[in-house]
């Protein structure tokens, strides 16, 4: 079938809204007409040139809809269901599957990093040629096929704009706090960053039961929303050294810090942070190549720095749990919205996420 869909040529190039074409649903695949896709940072470093992708590539990475057709095989979805999309499809089978941390997939982050169906092909065409798909996904556009294991069912009454965020910015920034940290009722939390990822940090620490949340950023506005979303101190660092103001408001340090920005000199700041004994957790994605360096002293206090991939994500275990908090009144979800785009409106969302506009916007490609 013909689908529009934006597309990722070259860095430092407006994406291009083209028509192209999708295939049908293989075995094990399915046919999504996608209701809504967040614009998240992830797409931006590759528009910017910081992290090399496929190409040509449909970006787009955190997405929902409603399935459409299924391939041959698949049974966890049927036509009309409302689905929620994984960018990490996982196999269930390989060593990582097998131990509980799915997220680590062998086989789904294989076809994630080529962009690609788990047999190595993408679905979209142009004039004949492979177009690539972000994540597995391609969700900037307004149907495309992911495999059967890339797909969450959610219930209907959810709204899919809504669920949409569930797919990336949420899962990766409230997982980073639940799943990867663990964070305990009391602790002090540090987040670097405040953007759409970061917010669910915020958020995620808040519902963890944590003492003190300290959110760190360089805009006004953000630290404004870090407090709706449940930071009980803020700190600009444009304004003051940020590692100083932490270490001032919780003494010694706090018990996790994340950075969410993906910044060498920001992983550091949040290690710095972090207390004796603490643990520092890396979300952001820093570009290709970066090296982070570390007081190596520091370790000698039992400090402990790890990355966070979609925030630990079990995504058919906390899809669903994310689903009920958010309708059950205590997920925030509508406020990380700031903007809904057209799919011809895709690169202005992109010049809003550089320039710090947005918490998070959302395409509506149809
Ligand atoms: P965003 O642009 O919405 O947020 C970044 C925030 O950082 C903005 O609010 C900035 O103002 C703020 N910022 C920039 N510089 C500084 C600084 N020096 N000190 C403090 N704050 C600063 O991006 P996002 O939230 O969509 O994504 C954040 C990162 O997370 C990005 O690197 C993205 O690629 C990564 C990510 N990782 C995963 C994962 O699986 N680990 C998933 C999704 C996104
Ligand atoms: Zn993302």
């Amino acid at each position: 079938m013909q689908v529009k869909a934006a597309v990722f040529y070259r860095p430092h190039e407006p994406l291009a809204v083209q028509e192209l074409e999708l295939e049908g649903p293989r075995a094990g695949e399915v046919l999504v007409r996608i209701a809504a896709c967040g614009v998240c940072h992830s797409d931006l470093h590759f528009i910017d040139g910081l992290v090399p992708i496929a190409s040509p590539s449909v970006l787009g990475h955190e997405a929902a809809g409603v399935v459409e057709a299924v391939g041959a095989g698949v049974a966890s979805v049927q036509p009309g269901d409302h689905v929620v999309l994984s960018f990490i499809p996982s196999c269930g089978r390989c060593q990582y599957c097998v131990v509980g941390r799915p997220n680590l997939c062998t086989i789904g982050n294989r076809a994630m990093s080529r962009g690609t169906m788990l047999d190595g092909t993408p679905r979209f065409a142009r004039e004949g040629r492979p177009v690539y798909q972000m994540g597995s996904i391609g969700g900037f556009a307004s149907y495309t096929v992911v495999p059967e294991a890339g797909c969450v069912k959610i219930r209907e009454d959810m709204p899919l704009d809504r669920a949409a965020l569930l797919g990336c910015g949420v899962m990766t920034g409230v997982g980073a706090v639940i799943n990867t940290a663990r964070v305990q009722a009391g602790s002090d939390v540090a987040v670097v960053g405040c953007g759409g990822v970061g917010l669910n940090v915020v958020q995620g620490a808040a519902l963890a039961g944590a003492g003190r949340i300290i959110a760190i950023d360089v805009l006004a506005h953000k630290l404004e929303l870090a407090r709706q979303f449940g930071a009980t101190h803020t700190v600009d660092a444009s304004r003051e050294d940020p590692v100083e103001a932490v270490r001032r408001i919780s003494p010694g340090g706090v018990d996790y810090a994340f950075e969410v920005i993906g910044r060498p000199e920001t992983v550091r700041q949040a290690f710095d942070m972090a207390r004796r004994g603490g643990l520092t957790v890396v979300v952001g994605v820093p570009p290709a190549g970066a090296e982070v360096s570390l007081p190596a002293g520091a370790f000698l206090t039992e400090k402990t720095i790890t990355g966070s991939a979609y925030g630990g994500a079990r995504m058919p275990v906390d899809v669903p749990r994310l689903v009920e908090l958010y309708m059950s009144g205590r997920l925030k979800l509508d406020e990380l919205i700031s903007r809904v785009y057209p799919l011809e409106g895709i690169n202005d969302a992109f010049d809003a996420l550089r320039r710090g506009e947005v918490a998070r916007s959302i395409v509506t490609p149809l």
